[in-house]
């Protein structure tokens, strides 16, 4: 098989004074930081769709990109094979470890199921062929269960029974996939299960029935052998109106109501909690403090525009708390998956690689940085002594459960006003931020 990407070679680290557009300038894996390597604290995953599939097309225009790999036609076998030769070529030169698939990113859909899970079995032997003799491995498997018009009123929140027995089928493929291939994880994003309007739309059916499809997703999966992860990656809206995994507290809930919090994890895509009206940063905190933060899908939005805009990240404040949080969370059991795409005039081979150097050097920078603040040590006392009035008297008494509303109401009393709470000293918080980000 020869070369596809003949003009780059394989990326390399060479510091933050390097000029060279084809080489790592924060991202050195083997580099300890908190006493762990950068590549194990960053387990990054090409995400197999935009990479090796979106060539541009908009909804206005069509590709910009020539992505078909030298297999001449697109949609065929032989283009589907040539992706993962490119996939793999690609992998390898990065240096990433992991990467992330739909179904239908394998190999173009058949009018008949039958013999669309024919050709992924043919396609997923190839790539169990390419893993050989490699440390390249499966980070999550999903169904894509949003494009294809059958799921146009979503796949577990469908009103039709039969197009429901069809995402099952494809569950059912998809999580053998993820088995076969070895993937730490499997993903439900619920881009159709939403509604755009409440008048012909019965919500509490709709959401039991998710969770419904949901639990014959774990029952089967246990079943043939999958110890890992199912995640749920929340996101408001876009295609639909409204989605009903809104954001980690939405989707927390849910899997809590319908009994599925012991084998479900958030994935948390930093461009849909900023749709949701929160930072990426609040929705990894909200799955990390409850033991929910397991994989993250790792791009960035547009403040600008209210669509999900997926671009690679480089906003080194966004990257740094992210790794923060991160960090505290005592790291991830996922990993740390590019949902994101180049720009559409940035549609050359090169590009492709520029746009994951970027990815990996900012969150590599994150990493750095926000060991950094961990190290400093000043955001954590300020935070610890913001609450310290908890720590004895009454305060304690409250945390230690020796105390009732009639203690607290007798001790208010003799004590009179209180005294203002403190300053939050934001400003001198973010000063520090500062220091520390170009100090
Ligand atoms: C869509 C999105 C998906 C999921 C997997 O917004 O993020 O690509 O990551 O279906
Ligand atoms: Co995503």
């Amino acid at each position: 098989m020869s070369e596809i990407f003949k003009n780059i070679p394989e990326i390399k680290y060479e510091g933050p004074q390097s000029k060279n557009p084809l080489a790592f300038k924060y991202y050195d894996p083997d580099k300890i930081v908190l006493g762990k390597k950068m590549s194990e604290h960053l387990p990054f995953a090409m995400a197999w769709w935009h990479n090796l599939g979106a060539a541009g097309t908009d909804m206005f225009g069509r590709d910009t990109a020539d992505k078909s790999f030298g297999a001449g036609e697109k949609g065929t076998m032989e283009h589907a094979r040539a992706k993962v030769d490119a996939g793999f070529e690609f992998m390898k030169k990065l240096g990433i470890k992991l990467f992330c698939f739909h179904d239908v990113d394998l190999v173009p859909e058949a009018d008949d199921i039958k013999e669309t899970n024919r050709r992924l079995d043919e396609i997923t032997d190839y790539i169990l062929e390419k893993m050989e003799g490699t440390d390249i491995k499966c980070l999550w498997g999903t169904a894509n269960m949003f494009s294809n018009p059958r799921f146009m009123n979503g796949a577990g929140s469908t009103n039709s029974a039969d197009v429901y027995c069809f995402a099952a089928a494809q569950i059912k493929k998809a999580l053998e996939l993820t088995v076969k291939l070895g993937g730490r994880g499997y993903v439900f994003w619920g881009g159709r299960e939403g509604y755009e309007t409440l008048l012909n739309t019965d919500v509490k059916f709709e959401q039991e029935n998710i969770a419904r499809l949901m639990h014959m997703a774990v029952d089967y999966g246990r079943k043939i052998g999958f110890t890992g992860d199912f995640y749920i990656e929340p996101k408001p809206k876009e295609p639909m109106k409204h989605q009903y995994d809104f954001d980690a507290a939405t989707a927390i809930g849910f899997v809590r109501q319908y009994g599925l919090d012991k084998d479900f994890k958030m994935n948390i895509e930093a461009n849909h909690a900023t749709l949701a009206g929160h930072t990426f940063r609040h929705d990894l905190r909200i799955s990390a403090i409850n033991g929910m933060l397991g994989s993250i899908d790792a791009n960035q939005g547009d403040y600008l525009l209210g669509w999900d805009t997926d671009e690679f990240p480089f906003d080194a404040y966004e990257a740094t708390w992210c790794m923060y949080e991160v960090l505290k969370a005592g790291g991830l059991t996922g990993g740390f998956n590019f949902d994101a795409k180049s720009r559409r005039p940035s549609y050359t081979m090169e590009d492709m690689f520029e746009s994951y150097i970027l990815g990996m050097d900012t969150f590599a920078l994150g990493l750095l940085k926000a060991a950094a603040i961990i190290e400093d040590g000043r955001l954590d006392q300020f935070v610890a002594d913001r609450y310290a009035s908890f720590g004895t008297g009454i305060g304690k008494k409250i945390i230690d459960g020796e105390a009732d509303l009639c203690t607290l109401a007798a001790y208010a009393e003799e004590m009179g006003a209180p005294e203002l709470p403190g300053s939050g000293k934001q400003e001198r918080l973010e000063g520090i931020v500062n220091q520390i980000m170009f100090g």
